[in-house]
């Protein structure tokens, strides 16, 4: 399904690394046909091209309004040579095939922002352009579309071997995002009189990944749809992502048909359980930890230990839930799981017999991460009119070196372990976020509450008598020290927090007063 170019059509105003990539084309026996200024650089290299006022016996006319609008440029690019029938109508009409088309618009949005009356921004509405555009991205099984010089390095290289038809595809893809765009830029200076500001978003993308993210949203195909959203007056559905590497891809082994609530759920589980590289497990509950452990690599059945202290954390709450492990499952853990009601159980693997355990169970959704798995470099959320892109929230290169400590004595290694392991664990939790830990595992957690000292009684109350000794992680600062007063008062040995309050030191002299350790992060892990 390769296509190796032989005739290409070249149409632009965006001239940037034209020349080389033309020089490139004729260097690999391509035919190049032109348009007036193109054709003029291009020639002035020392290339062979033809005009496209040759091909079509037109010249360019109505000052350049009227150039490759012509059935001899429209009929060789929208001809589907998979047809006998179009082949044999092209030879009658004496039209050669285009392969390949390479054109960037008119600089609409530059006109427009230079300041140009209004007259002259009409006559920078390109035509011709998107005419030639969308109709090679239409007849991607045929033709290649390469609409921005960023492209050519990758279509140059891939000449010889022949261009295959998924990157035809994603050519076609980024060709009706380009014209697009470009159309809602004239449609809004219709509309207003101008075109958004220049900034970061539209010059270059402000979020790294998101313009690829936002852009593959368009080709996302619909993997199922699902019985019903949240609730069951709610239609739903889940769609894919080109080339995503995540629950949506996960492979289920068994069990009933996941459901929207199960794919929020199991995918707040991955979040959690893969903030660490030590095995670790997370149990969700309505998106929410009920449990997070983590277990020493080397330990006996590392993975089950983590599950076993996960489950302890609130064995109530994680009647339902929905379990992730960031290593595969053994059958020491599916043998504890089998007993607990649990919606969903996700991991990167399955030892064997595992899942046979697991599945005696008739309803549990056994599933298996895709090789690879991974999240998206950005991460999108809808609101009214448009959508948040933010980059996702992670630990990479996280150290308790950088931490401050600003009450008590500096603590041991394995309470510092616990303290960071809280840390990274409290990041899963939506805000407000108060999670108490001990050896490695969750045992209390407040979360979502609207004020801070509510977080941390409820904290304290699910940790009942294991609060004293442990310690806590709270996911912002305090503004005051009531919160951290209920921690100190259940008896916590620590307390991390990213500081920054304006009373920070009534906060700080709380924890000095209890003789308790408090450490500063700089940094604060919000959820919402
Ligand atoms: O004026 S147009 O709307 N009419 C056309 O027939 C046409 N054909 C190509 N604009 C047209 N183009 C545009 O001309 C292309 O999209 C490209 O941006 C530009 C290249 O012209 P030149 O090669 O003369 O610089």
């Amino acid at each position: 399904d390769r296509i190796t170019p032989k005739r290409a059509l070249i149409s632009v105003s965006d001239k940037s690394g034209v020349v080389e990539f033309a020089t490139a084309l004729a260097n690999a026996g391509v035919l190049l046909v032109s348009t007036g200024s193109t054709a003029k650089l291009i020639a002035g290299a020392g290339l062979d091209v033809t005009e496209v006022a040759e091909v079509t016996g037109f010249p360019e006319t109505l000052d350049g309004r009227v150039k490759t609008l012509h059935p001899a440029v429209h009929a060789g690019i929208l001809a589907d040579l998979r047809l006998e029938s179009h082949e044999r109508q092209l030879t009658e009409l004496g039209i050669a095939p285009f392969d390949l088309v390479v054109v960037n618009l008119y600089p609409f949005v530059e006109t427009v922002r230079s300041g140009a009356a209004a007259n002259d921004t009409v006559e920078q509405i390109d035509i011709g352009g998107p005419a030639m555009v969308r109709a090679s991205a239409k007849n991607f099984a045929n033709v290649a579309i390469v609409t921005n010089p960023s492209q050519y390095d990758e279509v140059a290289a891939s000449l010889a071997e022949g261009l295959t038809l998924e990157q035809r595809r994603g050519l076609a893809r980024d060709a009706f995002t380009h014209t697009a765009e470009y159309d809602s830029a004239v449609s809004e200076w219709f509309a207003t009189g101008t075109v958004a500001d220049a900034d970061e978003a539209s010059e270059g993308e402000s979020v790294e990944g998101a313009d690829a993210l936002l852009a593959s949203i368009g080709s996302a195909q619909s993997v199922a749809s699902l019985r019903y959203g949240e609730n069951s007056h709610q239609q739903a559905a889940v769609y894919g992502l080109p080339g995503g590497r995540g629950i949506v891809q996960a492979t289920q082994l068994h069990g009933k048909e996941m459901s929207y609530n199960n794919y929020q759920d199991a995918d707040a589980a991955l979040r959690a359980a893969f903030d660490f590289a030590e095995p670790a497990v997370a149990i969700i509950k309505h998106a929410q930890p009920c449990g997070i452990a983590v277990a020493a690599a080397d330990a006996d059945d590392a993975i089950a230990s983590a599950h076993l202290r996960a489950h302890e954390c609130d064995p109530v709450s994680a009647f339902g839930g929905v379990i992730a492990a960031n290593r595969p499952v053994t059958r020491a853990m599916a043998e504890t799981v089998k007993d607990i009601f649990t919606e969903v159980v996700i991991a990167p693997g399955f030892e064997e017999g595992a899942v046979e355990l697991l599945q005696t169970k008739k309803n549990v959704r056994i599933l298996q991460l895709p090789e690879g798995y991974e999240r998206e470099s950005a991460e999108l959320r809808q609101v009214s009119g448009g959508v948040l892109v933010q980059q996702p929230d992670v630990f990479d290169g996280f150290s308790t070196d950088s931490w401050q400590l600003v009450a008590g004595d500096a603590v041991d290694e394995a309470t510092l372990a616990d303290l960071a392991f809280a840390w990274r664990a409290v990041r899963s939790v939506k805000s407000n976020a108060i999670l108490l830990a001990s050896g490695g595992a969750s045992v209390g957690v407040g979360m979502g509450q609207v004020n801070r000292v509510d977080s941390c009684k409820l904290a304290v109350e699910r940790a009942g008598s294991r609060a004293s000794g442990s310690v806590a992680a709270s996911d912002a600062f305090f503004p005051f020290a009531d919160g951290p007063q209920i921690l100190l008062d259940a008896g916590v040995r620590a307390i991390v927090q990213p500081g920054g309050s304006v009373r920070d030191e009534e906060v700080v002299a709380a924890a000095r007063d209890a003789g308790v350790t408090m450490y500063f992060t700089g940094e604060r892990h919000f959820f919402h």
